[in-house]
């Protein structure tokens, strides 16, 4: 069992006192049929309160309060924009902030041109070659990628596989991350900080998204592979240097048609689906460390009165004693409310034991293991019906309801892909990408993307800035 972590210090008022990965999807039942909401987003006019729900005070609210851009049409080819025409302040107004997909197109951002180097194999191979990966392996040609069966080999015998003896069985996808001493999980995996110098941390296209994880996929195929019918958590910047991928995408409007693995709870307005059991913030914070660190941002303002009010009486200023009095009162309010907010913790981790599971105690470190499943986020529809009308018809016919928005990302262009969007992807030939994802944005100001400071805080205490 993994111990509490020490509570977070005065200074950093709003840090999470510790934080369950709210990316580890676990197996759940079938998704229940909810039917979703009638009215169809407009492609246009997202309005800057995007975000909050019109959900009167005292009605119970819809499971599904997504308020972005959905797909008008049936078929939608998603536009492709220069890299060049936009900066990360349009990008976010026009985009991140109406969730909006888009493809970016022209030459790399500066920041980012160094990974250009990555389309040399051999580069790649003299920096990491040696390390070790985890590689999903797939067991016959029709199968798609994503069912979480792995093998552990080096990166040189990975390429070898895939680039001289032209195996489409093996893709090299996410791999799994350490947790520091409160169980957070890293924003890389070793072998992308063996990588660290070719990418900044923060693109500057993104603006003040905070990262929550970077990775880099690599594969071949001469026909096509699928990654299978999911979506993700967070918002992701798919960057593709070598081959092409084949996107198909359905908003989070669309969740109800999507038959998750998952037992559907809630889709935040920003598009953040919870799954039963594992509900968050629209940012993806998850409950009670969102409440502790709440608690503990009171509490630093409660030290703060405490602090003016003592200073008050020792000048003998009138009404000092009456602010004194109201700021101890307010104190010892935050501390219990602080000490409400551990205890939680505590609980929902002895129930549910599953904090510890999602760690592999190794000598001293401890690795997030992000591979599961069954996961909640992939849905039962097989990726060859996604075309085949009559069996969609016969098996899962809320997906033909649904619209569907296609791009295909060639080497050297971006898609930007909002949190929760549903994608399948088919990847076509010797395939490299490199891809960060982001915690979703639920406010609306570049300047502040998030409504409290949760993320800002942790990545600021982290890395160091923000
Ligand atoms: O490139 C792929 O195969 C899948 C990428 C993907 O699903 C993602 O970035 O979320």
């Amino acid at each position: 069992m993994q111990k509490r972590p020490p509570s977070p210090p005065l200074a950093a008022a709003t840090r999470c006192t510790k934080r369950k990965s709210t990316d580890q999807e676990r197996p759940s039942s079938h998704i229940t049929n909810q039917l979703p909401p009638k009215a169809a987003k407009s492609s246009v006019n997202i309005r800057a309160d995007t975000f909050k729900s019109s959900t009167p005070p005292d009605a119970i609210p819809p499971i599904n309060q997504y308020n972005g851009w959905a797909v008008p049409t049936k078929e939608y080819n998603l536009p492709t924009i220069d890299i060049a025409d936009v900066t990360p302040e349009i990008f976010y107004t026009k985009y991140i902030q109406c969730r909006r997909p888009v493809v970016l197109k022209g030459v790399l951002p500066d920041d980012l041109s160094l990974i250009e180097q990555w389309k040399d194999f051999n580069y790649l191979l003299e920096k990491v070659g040696d390390q070790s990966v985890m590689v999903e392996k797939r067991s016959s040609d029709k199968e798609s990628f994503g069912k979480g069966n792995e093998i552990k080999m080096s990166f040189r015998r990975f390429l070898h596989l895939i680039i001289d003896r032209g195996d489409d069985r093996h893709y090299l996808t996410t791999q799994d991350v350490e947790a520091n001493s409160d169980g957070r999980p890293d924003l890389m995996s070793p072998l992308m900080k063996s990588l660290k110098n070719d990418f900044p941390l923060r693109p500057v296209l993104m603006g003040n998204l905070v990262p929550q994880n970077i990775n880099m996929w690599i594969g071949n195929s001469k026909d096509g592979t699928s990654s299978g019918l999911h979506h993700d958590y967070h918002d992701n910047l798919y960057i593709v240097l070598k081959g092409r991928k084949r996107f198909r995408l359905y908003s989070p409007l669309d969740t109800e048609k999507m038959y998750t693995k998952g037992e559907l709870a809630r889709v935040h307005p920003n598009g953040r689906i919870n799954y039963k059991r594992e509900e968050t913030t629209a940012y993806g914070a998850d409950l009670l460390s969102d409440a502790a660190a709440l608690a503990a941002k009171q509490r630093g303002e409660a030290e703060k009165r405490l602090y003016e009010a003592e200073l008050a009486m020792e000048e003998g200023k009138p009404g000092a004693h009456e602010q004194l009095e109201r700021a101890e009162q307010e104190l010892e309010k935050a501390i219990d409310a602080v000490l409400d907010a551990e205890m939680c913790e505590d609980d929902d981790e002895s129930e549910s034991g599953s904090y510890d599971d999602q760690y592999e105690y190794g000598d001293r470190r401890r690795i997030v293991d992000k591979t599961v499943k069954n996961p909640n986020n992939f849905s039962n529809v097989e990726a060859s019906c996604l075309n085949d009308e009559e069996k969609l018809k016969q098996k899962y016919p809320r997906v033909l309801h649904a619209n569907a928005a296609f791009c295909d990302i060639e080497a050297g262009s971006i898609l930007y892909l909002p949190a929760s969007w549903f994608h399948e992807v088919t990847s076509y030939g010797a395939s490299l990408a490199l891809n960060y994802w982001f915690h979703p944005p639920d406010g609306h100001d570049f300047m502040a993307p998030y409504s409290t400071g949760f993320w800002p805080n942790d990545y600021s205490e982290r890395f160091g800035d923000c």
